[in-house]
């Protein structure tokens, strides 16, 4: 029995790639925003149901530039239970993150608890749709709204979601997305920008590409954010199957539903407030009724070839580089500090057969057996 990982990226069969590259090498266009790239843009459009993508070579890219693009200074309010490419794009900026604890059943930011954290130097809040689960858009909107504030959402676990019958990837001012290996749709690498308008789009693709307006203007100083043709051609290819892909998610989401559903101690994190989702992760909560910590468990599991990932542990905020906020104090985020010690994400990918997600779920019964003979 082999190993089986967190995830595993959607590989479409290989001969169905080698149109796209005899395409590239007839065109000799490897980057720059080529056809590749304009078609992926216009495909991603459509298919998500925005107005305008901005590509990017990964998503970290695609948050230090939307930052960039909205001219965010002074603090940023977001959460400290996600990656933590985040709260580093803050720091790129030269931006005080101020971390918000998060609500106990959606994991995202609590907008209940926002309004406390600004101040005179707060500017924007950047929320995270935490595994692809739409944070309380119209909350955070209405507190913006009423300070004043940007919204940047980091969506890269969101790609397809979609809420109250539109994608979830219109909220707030800004949405940036990540199409790396172990997303939902991969590019490889990847990353992308969703903006309300065509003029905050083309501000963002001067940026991407240096400042660059035509061959001798540089207007701002911009960065090399571009995705490669061969990056996009792969999207293009994948957006083809991306159905199916999350078809298979699904399935394998409602599996797990059914097989540890009873089991006493553990909790799986129910989907909230999407009409669509993409099943991007599959977390669970090992609580303090299971016959193991948290910890053992993932270690039982390892020692089993099931390779689950404790998806957000440790926060953010307990880096070297952020435990110095006051925001970052375990006293301000109670939520977010005890949720991160009990969260698993168990293995969910497409290629996931039948056999591999009973041979996972197996692993609670047998470690509850030998939690009780230890
Ligand atoms: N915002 C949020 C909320 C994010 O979650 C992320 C990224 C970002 C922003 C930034 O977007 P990017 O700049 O990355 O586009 C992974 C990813 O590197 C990262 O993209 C992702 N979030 C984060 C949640 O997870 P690791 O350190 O867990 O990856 P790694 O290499 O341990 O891979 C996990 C498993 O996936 C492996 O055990 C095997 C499998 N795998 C992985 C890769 C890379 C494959 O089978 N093939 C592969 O090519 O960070």
């Amino acid at each position: 029995m082999g190993k089986i990982f967190v995830t595993q990226p959607h590989l479409p069969p290989l001969d169905e790639f080698y149109p796209y590259l005899q395409e590239i090498w007839a065109g000799k266009t490897l980057t720059n925003g080529g056809p590749m790239h304009q078609r992926l843009e216009a495909e991603l459009c459509d298919h998500l149901g925005v107005q305008h993508i901005s590509l990017f070579a990964n998503g970290t890219l695609a948050l230090v530039t939307a930052l960039q693009a909205l001219r965010i200074t002074g603090e940023v309010i977001t959460t400290p239970f996600s990656f933590v490419a985040g709260a580093h794009s803050l720091l790129w900026n030269g931006i005080k993150p101020v971390f918000v604890d998060i609500d106990p059943v959606s994991l995202n930011i609590d907008p209940r608890r926002i309004e406390a954290a600004i101040t005179p130097q707060t500017t924007a809040i950047m929320p995270v749709h935490c595994y692809g689960n739409p944070c309380d858009v119209d909350a955070i909107q209405r507190i913006a709204d009423n300070y004043n504030l940007r919204v940047i959402y980091d969506a890269a676990h969101a790609f397809g979601v979609t809420r109250g019958g539109a994608s979830v990837l219109n909220a707030g001012d800004l949405s940036i997305m990540s199409f790396h290996a172990t997303k939902v749709f991969n590019t490889f690498e990847g990353g992308a920008i969703v903006s309300p308008d065509a003029k905050t789009k083309q501000r963002i693709d001067q940026l991407k590409n240096f400042g660059f307006v035509d061959e001798v203007t540089v207007v701002a100083p911009g960065i090399n954010g571009k995705m490669s043709e061969i990056n996009a051609a792969f999207g293009l290819l994948q957006l083809q199957h991306i159905e199916r892909a999350i078809a298979r998610r699904r399935e394998i989401d409602a599996m797990y539903r059914r097989l540890l559903g009873d089991v006493t101690g553990i909790t799986c994190v129910a989907p909230t407030g999407q009409d669509t989702a993409n099943y991007s992760y599959f977390p669970i909560l090992v609580g303090p009724e299971y016959p193991m910590s948290r910890d053992e468990l993932y270690e039982f599991m390892r020692a089993n070839d099931v390779l689950g990932r404790r998806y957000f542990y440790p926060l953010i905020s307990s880096f070297p580089m952020y435990r110095g906020l006051p925001s970052a104090a375990p006293a301000n985020l109670p939520v977010a500090t005890a949720l991160a010690l009990q969260v698993i994400c168990l293995p969910i990918y497409p290629a996931m057969t039948d056999d591999d997600v009973e041979r996972v779920a197996s692993l609670f019964s047998l470690s509850e057996r030998c939690a009780l003979v230890y």
